[in-house]
């Protein structure tokens, strides 16, 4: 058996390189087609995309946003790492938003965007992202483009089948890829089967303010939890979440973890868990993880250590959990727009399974069981099996819908996207990646109304795509027209990071309510200078804080005397600009940190300890005006044992 599985792996990886080296004669476009495709993704100069697109940055840990159809990059989201172009991670300020029960983390793996739902469509208002490697999940606001808030997962590792939300929002959702010891603890590694537990968390939202809690841990199996996605209209109320290596391997599994012929997909019905905690179901277990809240009317995060959390048992809750025997080690689990298909795509197969979620209650309903998994019943794959798309693609992955009845998996092995038909999964197209494709994205396409007109594919493997920028090149993201019969490749373009998933709105949904400014007379920073003439230095032993205001082109104040080597200079620093895009930067000599870049109305704080004496010079970062270069000053630096009085000028 085990001889099977190394040769259906060799014949994997050749058949991929195969395709990847074969792919040479792909420059077939001609000139009339090409300049066909030019006009649809042409956005000429003034005009703007039609769409935004959020992908998720893989190992730079934060989110980048794209318009579509251009491909033209707009911004970086800084959200797990520290990010010196706009001094997150590295103001004093956002260093809490950092913070997790292992210390400051200043990075992550950041995977699966999702957009905040009402009614199962895109309202708007906020995007979630998952930390994979220390277990987090980050809101982001969609008017501001901040992360407002981090909330570490504790019990988990590899936080991948994450972050993706409920059809209102009610739960954005997490589960962990590795099984670990719960509580962890020291213990024999190949004690693993039968005493590792997955996690699967329920952070709840606050329909109000974005708020996260985390209501409830499901402590399942020690299974790795791949992928996960939320019922919608008929299966509301239930999330459904790929597993692999339900051998519970613990060493070499690329072939341990590939013995079975099925994996499972997990149906956790939550409301009947919700029900059970709201009635005071669960176990309180103890716990140590960070939860981290950044406030718009501070500028300020804050972190707090939270003691508990609530486990469910999922024994305890008859009815409330079954699993779906889905073939070859499943990775993505999508869900179609009515809620009826659970689509798992098991990457060591050619076909794709479709669940029914109507066979999938009624065969709960007849007890079509076939035994179970650690007290967990498992249904009969016969009855809950809506049918199989026979691609004869190789290596499905992920799969995405268009509202028009019509699904789209990404095949990684043999590098294609494949179109096909939800309920008589027949193929309809076809069409190549270059390279390797993982996650495809349609706006809305994980929700009950997706925007069918573009599909991105976000592939792995770049090659020749790209002018070679030595041994590593950037992602390439392809973008299909799909408002056809046959999808048409027509643009490219490079991503930052390794973008997993994706999610993408209308722009109309998101940039009328851009916010432009933030405003000077709502700044509550307790360290804020609201008016020129509070702009001052104190001195409190050896901490030294400059209260410092900026407007083009000036520091107020710009010179200041009586700083001491071994003093902890902080600036605290209030752009008093109110028009929009007119931040203002602030960059010290020899500061172990990053800049600051300030927006109109904020407040942030950087702190310096100058090392030796001298007069050193500061500056603003950000070309903000024909004087921008005039937008400077000086802290005179003295002998630890000097005494100069502090003093300052406030440029009059
Ligand atoms: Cu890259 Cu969703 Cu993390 Cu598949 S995952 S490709
Ligand atoms: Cu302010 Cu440049």
């Amino acid at each position: 058996m085990k001889k099977i599985n190394y040769s259906i792996l060799a014949l994997l990886g050749l058949v991929m390189v195969f395709t990847s080296c074969n792919d040479s004669g792909k420059k077939s476009s001609n000139g009339a087609l090409a300049s066909n495709n030019a006009e649809k993704v042409y956005v000429a100069p003034g005009e703007q995309d039609e769409f935004y697109a959020f992908m998720s940055g893989g190992y730079s840990g934060n989110l980048t946003v794209y318009g579509l159809p251009s491909g033209r990059m707009f911004k970086e989201i800084p959200v797990f790492s520290q990010f010196p172009t706009s001094g997150y991670g590295y103001s004093e300020e956002t260093k809490p938003m950092l913070n997790t029960s292992f210390g400051f983390v200043p990075w992550d793996d950041s995977h699966h965007p999702d957009i905040s739902q009402t009614n199962g469509e895109l309202d708007g208002r906020w995007i979630f992202i998952n930390g994979n490697n220390t277990p987090r999940i980050a809101r982001i606001s969609l008017s501001t483009f901040e992360t407002e808030e981090i909330i570490e997962l504790p019990n988990s590792a590899g936080n991948h089948s994450s972050s993706f939300i409920t059809e209102n929002t009610e739960y954005v959702v997490a589960g962990t890829r590795f099984s670990v010891p719960v509580p962890q603890r020291d213990m024999p590694i190949n004690e693993y089967k039968g005493n590792f537990k997955g996690a699967l968390s329920f952070v709840s939202v606050d329909p109000e303010d974005g708020r996260l809690d985390l209501k409830f841990q499901i402590m399942m199996p020690g299974f790795n939890y791949d992928l996960s996605h939320p019922g919608r209209g008929k299966s509301h109320g239930w999330f459904f979440f790929t597993t692999y290596n339900t051998e519970e391997a613990n060493s070499l599994l690329e072939v341990n973890a590939s013995q079975n012929d099925k994996d499972f997909i997990a149906a956790i019905n939550w409301k009947k868990i919700e029900e059970y905690v709201n009635n005071g179901g669960g176990t309180k277990m103890p716990a140590n993880y960070a939860h981290n809240v950044y406030s718009d009317e501070t500028h300020t995060a804050t972190s707090t250590m939270e003691k508990e959390v609530l486990t469910v048992d999922p024994t305890k809750v008859p009815g409330a959990v079954y699993f779906l025997p889905t073939p070859k080690s499943p990775h993505g689990c999508d869900v179609d727009p009515t809620g009826n298909y659970i689509i798992g795509n098991g990457k060591l197969s050619a076909d794709l399974t479709v669940h029914s979620f109507d066979k999938m209650l009624a065969a709960i309903d007849g007890k079509k069981f076939d035994g179970e998994a650690y007290g967990i019943p498992i249904l009969k794959f016969d009855d809950v099996l809506a049918g199989t798309v026979k691609s004869g693609g190789l290596g499905p992955l992920h799969t995405e819908f268009d509202g028009k009845g019509n699904a789209y998996t990404t095949f990684f092995i043999s590098s294609e996207v494949v179109k096909w038909k939800l309920g008589t999964w027949e193929v309809i197209d076809r069409k190549p990646t270059y390279y390797s494709v993982g996650h495809l994205m349609i706006p809305g396409g994980n929700s009950a109304k997706p925007f069918g007109k573009y599909v991105v594919a976000m592939n792995k493997i770049t090659k020749d795509r790209y002018l070679p920028t030595g041994p590593e090149l950037e992602h390439s993201a392809q973008l299909y027209d799909i408002t056809g019969d046959k999808m048409e490749l027509i643009y490219d373009f490079p991503t930052h990071g390794e973008p997993h998933y994706a999610a993408g709105i209308p722009a109309e949904i998101l940039a009328p309510k851009s916010q432009k400014i933030y405003k000077l007379a709502e700044n509550k920073h307790p360290m804020a200078t609201l008016g020129v003439n509070d702009a001052r230095v104190e001195r409190k032993g050896n901490e030294v804080h400059v209260y410092m205001a900026m407007i083009r082109s000036h520091f107020t104040p710009d010179n200041i005397e009586g700083i001491k080597v071994g003093d902890k200079v902080y600036f605290h620093i209030t752009n008093h600009e109110q028009d929009f895009d007119v931040p203002h930067g602030f960059a010290m000599i020899g500061a172990n940190n990053s800049e600051l870049l300030i927006m109109p109305g904020q407040t942030k704080s950087l702190v310096w300890e100058p090392k030796e004496v001298g007069v050193w010079p500061f500056y603003c970062t950000d070309f903000c005006s024909a004087l921008h270069q005039e937008m400077q000053g000086y802290v005179r630096v003295s002998p630890a044992n000097s005494n100069i009085d502090l003093s300052w000028s406030l440029g009059e």
